[in-house]
């Protein structure tokens, strides 16, 4: 009988998986036999919009975070997946910051491509999953949400995919729940509109905060105050904007900071990231870890050590994002084909410390970058996964980031080259900052004639 293998979560890592499995079968390999579980009705993760917050018509959670006006906030020239170009999907060359709607798009365009929608079943919503020793199988209880019955099915592999920037990580502050005013985590955060004319304060000095933040002031809010527990972001902010020390506690509208300072706000959203959360798994089979470049417990990032039958896709903090889940695909594939032996525990023990130990050591965004592109090389070495040029991908994150210091409100007006056609990115035929309209006809609307950057 032909090996079974269950994959949790149909966003871009789930599909990763889908694509690498049909990539080796196309090429006349035997595949287990597959079935991807995806709560939501559509494929895509974080990608595919959802304006509900809280629960979802079943009573599910709502997994989405991403909200309206939602921009790429990478160049998309770095997560151009090695075997699907984004002049290949639209058919010719578009910006280097695509808002949501066209990358859902290029990311639904190769599954259709590659006629993997049979092995998804939407609307299902994983319940449980629990490793049966002694028929060496896993038991992956499902619900099907729109029959409304439970399903349990036994499987020999099980990877892991259901994305861990979704169940919201929401610190207590002193007098919040006094605050007459709306707060939020950015997990809810869903229009920057709500916000017009309003003082808002952030919580958090990362990519929401920093992105909720300036979107906030696009749609016109009337300043954007951020508050930072370790570093402030330290861009040059403009005027409108302001960096400070961590809130000590709110009373009524006014937000007390811990270097003394006050400020009266309207509303308070804590962008104060999100728990790696698997409420699905045993104790024996569920990753514990902050959101880092190299979670421990994870051969190559991938396996679970004390099951490795039992994989994880994406459950690492991310520079890279499609390619990476690419990588990462190709190899699991390889190992569960039988291409690629695992060492014993105690070797893939030692491998993961030596990770960790690097990670541990970095000290600022551009090593981060390199940490992550050896990773991702290495993994790529080692499968059939097209040559991705992770060199170049580090130099334009790198340049990314410069030009983000150089001037936050203006690095999504930048273009980048493709690492897989050699084309420049046209420009858009709108700034950033003036282009309200975020829909894919807006976006697409760019003339060829424009000239690049
Ligand atoms: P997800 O996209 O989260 O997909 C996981 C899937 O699993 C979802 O479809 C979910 O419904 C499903 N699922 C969860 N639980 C269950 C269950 N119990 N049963 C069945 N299905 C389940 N990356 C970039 O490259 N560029 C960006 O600009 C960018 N911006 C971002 C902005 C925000 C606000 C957030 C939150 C993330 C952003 N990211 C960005 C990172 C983004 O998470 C990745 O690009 C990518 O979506 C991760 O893919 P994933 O498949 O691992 O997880
Ligand atoms: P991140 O990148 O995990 O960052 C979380 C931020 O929240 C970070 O600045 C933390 O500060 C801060 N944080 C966490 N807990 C607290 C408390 N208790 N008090 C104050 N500040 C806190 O999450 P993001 O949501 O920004 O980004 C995740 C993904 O979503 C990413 O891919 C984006 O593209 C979108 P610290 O620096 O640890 O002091």
């Amino acid at each position: 009988m032909s090996k079974r293998i269950a994959i949790l979560g149909g966003g871009p890592s789930g599909l990763a998986v889908l694509r690498a499995f049909e990539s080796a079968r196309r090429k006349g390999a035997e595949i287990p036999e597959i079935v991807c579980y995806e709560k939501q009705s559509d494929c895509g993760g974080m990608w595919n919009y959802n304006w509900r917050t809280g629960l979802d018509e079943f009573g599910e959670p709502v997994h989405a975070s991403m909200y309206r006006y939602l921009w790429s906030n990478g160049p998309k020239e770095c997560l151009e997946f090695a075997d699907y170009s984004f002049e290949e999907h639209f058919g010719r060359p578009i910006p280097s910051f695509p808002p949501r709607a066209v990358l859902h798009d290029y990311i639904k365009g190769r599954i259709e491509k590659s006629n993997v929608r049979g092995y998804i079943k939407l609307n299902h919503a994983v319940r449980h999953v629990t490793y049966d020793a002694g028929t060496e199988k896993f038991l992956v209880t499902v619900k099907d949400l729109k029959a409304d019955v439970l399903e349990t099915s036994a499987f020999d592999y099980v990877v892991c995919a259901t994305g861990h920037f979704s169940t919201p990580n929401v610190p207590y502050f002193e007098g919040v729940e006094a605050f007459p005013g709306r707060v939020l985590h950015a997990h809810d955060f869903r229009s920057a509109d709500e916000f017009a004319g309003k003082n808002v304060l952030l919580i958090g000095a990362s990519y929401s905060s920093e992105d909720i933040g300036i979107q906030c002031m696009k749609y016109g809010a009337k300043s954007v105050t951020f508050s930072y527990r370790t570093k402030a972001m330290g861009f040059d902010w403009p005027e409108g904007f302001s960096e400070v020390p961590l809130l000590e506690k709110v009373v009524g509208k006014i937000a007390h900071f811990k270097d003394g300072t006050r400020k009266e706000v309207d509303a308070i959203v804590l962008c104060t990231g999100y728990l790696h959360h698997y409420p699905f798994l045993d104790d024996d089979l569920r990753l514990k870890s902050r959101n880092r470049l190299y979670p421990e417990g994870l051969y190559k990032g991938i396996f679970w050590v004390p099951n490795p039958r039992f994989m994880y896709v994406g459950a690492q903090d991310q520079f890279f994002t499609f390619n990476m889940f690419d990588a990462q695909a190709w190899y699991a594939r390889d190992v569960v084909l039988g291409r690629i032996p695992l060492p014993d525990a105690a070797a893939m023990e030692a491998d993961i410390k030596g990770w960790v130990a690097k990670e541990e050591a970095l000290e600022d965004a551009s090593q981060m970058i390199d940490f992550q592109t050896e990773y991702v090389r290495e993994l790529i070495l080692a499968t059939d996964y097209p040559r991705l040029d992770v060199d170049e991908v580090a130099r334009m994150f790198k340049e990314w980031e410069h030009h983000k210091v150089e001037n936050i409100l203006t690095y999504r007006d930048r273009s980048h080259r493709s690492t897989l056609t050699g084309t420049l990115a046209p420009k858009h035929h709108t700034p950033w900052m003036q282009a309200l309209d975020d829909s894919l006809e807006a976006f697409l609307a760019t003339m060829p004639s424009q000239a690049a950057e």
